[in-house]
């Protein structure tokens, strides 16, 4: 018996099918209830007890190998059917992929930049964790104004000299340490502000902002740019009105207006009985900006305007509330690419 045991295992660490056919037959012959494994368990009723032991074990061993020699085979061939069986099932029901969508803010960001580059401005982007100097001195900030305090710009608490840019114009500052006039550069990027967030504020929003320098730019060069602005982001129809302002890096300045597009400047309760829709701010540069970056005011003048990106795209879509865009929820998202 033990002759036997012996041989069958050999016969079994040597088995090598080529076919699942084969593998089925050898597992009916030795595995199967008229198989060899149950002949010599049969036969094993009569061994003498003293030997019942040993053989037992070896016919457990045998068991064992047998099974998992056959179940590797049966892997392999299984593997190596799967790919073509389920490439080759046609009648499986279709599921299409969704598509994803751009994000409003993207989009309009998009439509900004690519209005101005229409003016020949090119692209400038910078980091949004920046020094002192880039967000506030280089703007002509006063050492006491209020947006260099802890309640309206995040600083790292280590060092006071580092924060996150609360404008998009360090950019700007860094386009004019690169670069001599004419500069005509526009600048879209996220920007933090230490803020309480609603449905009109966020602690971070998106700007873009414009500086074109060179010999002889007027106030009236910086009216017609934004003309040309609003009538391409607003419609052919689209006028704007200028109110004074201030800012500490533009003198004069100016406020921004468009007229209402939906009540066509009758006065709504989107423009609250107004017609008009503030869209941005703008200015001369002022002279002391240019000369803190290098730039000789008495040969060079330039403007110099900002927008933030989610009060425009909210102006252009009716959008009321501005935590919508930071939700992230596809159903508003997929409202707007029109990629689409
Ligand atoms: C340099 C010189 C001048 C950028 C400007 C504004 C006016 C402005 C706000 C609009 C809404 C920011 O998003 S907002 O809160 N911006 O009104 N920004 S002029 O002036 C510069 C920038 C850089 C060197």
């Amino acid at each position: 018996m033990n002759n036997k045991i012996n041989e069958l295992l050999r016969r079994v660490e040597e088995f090598a099918p080529q076919s699942a056919a084969a593998l089925e037959e050898f597992r009916v012959k030795i595995l199967g209830k008229k198989g060899e494994l149950n002949a010599l368990l049969e036969e094993f009723r009569s061994v003498a007890p003293e030997h019942k032991r040993e053989l037992g074990q070896k016919i457990n061993a045998l068991k064992t190998a047998a099974t998992e020699r056959i179940n590797l085979f049966r892997e392999r061939f299984e593997a190596a059917a799967a790919p073509a069986s389920s490439a080759g099932d046609m009648t499986r029901t279709g599921c299409a992929e969704e598509l994803g969508s751009r994000h409003p803010i993207s989009v309009v960001r998009n439509q900004i930049v690519d209005i101005f580059a229409r003016l020949g401005y090119t692209v400038a982007e910078g980091p949004e964790i920046e020094d002192d100097r880039h967000v506030f001195s280089a703007l002509n900030f006063p050492p006491e104004h209020p947006a260099r305090d802890m309640q309206d710009t995040f600083f790292i608490e280590k060092n006071p000299d580092i924060l996150l840019r609360t404008h998009t114009s360090s950019i700007q500052v860094r386009t004019m340490e690169r670069q001599k006039p004419p500069i005509r550069v526009i600048c879209p990027g996220r920007v933090f502000r230490n803020e309480a967030i609603s449905y009109r504020a966020h602690c971070i929003f998106h700007q873009v902002e414009g500086l074109y320098i060179d010999k002889g730019v007027s106030f009236a060069d910086m009216k017609q740019s934004i003309l040309y602005f609003a009538k391409e982001m607003f419609g052919e129809q689209a006028v704007i009105r200028m109110r004074p302002s201030y800012f500490p890096f533009t003198e004069p300045s100016a406020e921004v207006d468009v007229s209402c597009n939906l009540c066509g400047g009758k006065g709504c309760n989107v423009c609250k009985g107004t017609g008009w829709l503030e869209i941005m701010g703008c200015g001369m540069v002022d002279p002391n900006v240019l000369e803190a970056n290098g730039i000789d005011h008495k040969e060079y003048s330039g403007f110099a305007f900002g927008m933030g990106v989610e009060r425009i795209a909210m102006l252009k879509y009716g959008v009321k509330d501005l935590r919508l865009y930071f939700e992230n929820d596809v159903r508003f998202l997929h409202q707007f690419d029109s990629a689409l």
